[in-house]
C-alpha cells in the first residue's frame, strides 16, 4: 500500500457523514489505512454561548453568510504544508473524473462545507486554494457535495477496489459512457441477452462493446463525444 490520503471535512453537520463513512467501500478503505478521514465540527471553533457560525451580510439583503473566524480556526487546527483546502460551492470548477484523479494524487485534502448563501469572501481569498462544484443546482449545504467528491477520489486510491482492475477499464475514464451489461439468466421473461456476448468470441465482444459505448454516448451525451474525438489519446473523463 502507498502513503495514506488524509481527508478533513469541516462542517456544522458532522452527523451527515457518519453513515457514508461507515459503509461499504468507504468503510473498508478507512479500515485498510488507504485513507484517514476526520470530521470536524465547525461549532467547536466558536467562542460564544450560541456557537454562532453565520451572520447577516454587510450591505443588507436576504440570507446569512458564514463567519470567517470559525472557518479559519478549524482549518488552521488541521492544516499541514501542501494541504489542499477545498470549498464546496456551486461557484466552483465543475467536478470531473480528471479532478478526482488529480485529488487522489494529493497527500492532504481539507473540505470546507458552505451553508446558507455562502461564506465571507476573505475565506475564499486567503484560506481556500480550490473551489469545486458537483453540478448546477443548489444544496442546503456543502457536506453532501464533499461526500460525492470523497467517494470519487477514494475509489481511485491504490488497493481500494481490490484486483478488479476496473478503474482503468471503465469506459468513462476514456471519455465515453459504459456499454450495456448483462448477467445470468441468458433469457428472462422472453428478453434475451445479445447473442454476441454468449459467443465466446472475445474480439467480437470487444467490437460490440465499443460500438454500443459510442452509440450510447452519441444519443445521451454528445458533449462527451465531441471531446472524445478531439483528444482520443487523453486518458480522462474531461
Ligand atoms: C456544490 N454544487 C452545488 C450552497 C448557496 C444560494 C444558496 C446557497 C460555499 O457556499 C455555498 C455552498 C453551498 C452548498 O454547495 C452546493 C453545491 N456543488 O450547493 C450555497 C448558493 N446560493 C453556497
Amino acid at each position: 500500500m502507498g502513503r495514506p490520503l488524509a481527508i478533513d471535512v469541516i462542517t456544522i453537520f458532522p452527523g451527515m457523514l457518519k453513515g457514508f463513512l461507515g459503509e461499504s467501500i468507504m468503510k473498508r478503505a478507512i479500515e485498510s489505512g488507504a485513507v484517514v478521514v476526520r470530521v470536524i465540527d465547525l461549532r467547536d471553533f466558536t467562542h460564544d454561548p450560541h456557537r454562532t457560525t453565520d451572520d447577516r451580510p454587510y450591505g443588507g439583503g436576504p440570507g446569512m453568510v458564514m463567519k470567517p473566524e470559525p472557518l479559519f480556526a478549524a482549518t488552521e487546527s488541521v492544516l499541514t504544508p501542501g494541504a489542499k483546502v477545498i470549498l464546496m460551492t456551486p461557484q466552483g470548477r465543475p467536478f470531473t473524473q480528471r479532478i478526482a484523479a488529480e485529488l487522489a494524487g494529493e497527500r492532504h485534502l481539507i473540505f470546507l462545507c458552505g451553508h446558507y448563501e455562502g461564506v465571507d469572501e476573505r475565506v475564499r481569498e486567503h484560506l481556500v486554494n480550490d473551489e469545486i462544484s458537483i453540478g448546477d443546482y443548489v444544496l442546503t449545504n456543502g457536506v453532501l457535495a464533499a461526500a460525492v467528491v470523497i467517494d470519487a477520489v477514494v475509489r481511485l486510491l491504490p488497493g481500494v477496489l481490490g484486483c478488479q482492475g476496473s478503474v482503468a477499464d471503465e469506459s468513462f475514464s476514456r471519455g465515453l459512457l459504459e456499454y450495456p451489461q448483462y448477467t445470468r439468466p441468458a433469457e428472462f421473461r422472453n428478453w434475451k441477452v445479445p447473442e454476441v456476448l454468449l459467443s465466446g468470441d472475445h474480439a467480437q465482444v470487444a467490437k460490440w462493446r465499443r460500438e454500443q459505448a459510442l452509440k450510447r454516448t452519441r444519443e445521451r451525451r454528445p458533449d462527451l463525444l465531441e471531446r472524445f474525438e478531439e483528444h482520443r489519446d487523453t486518458p480522462s473523463g474531461d
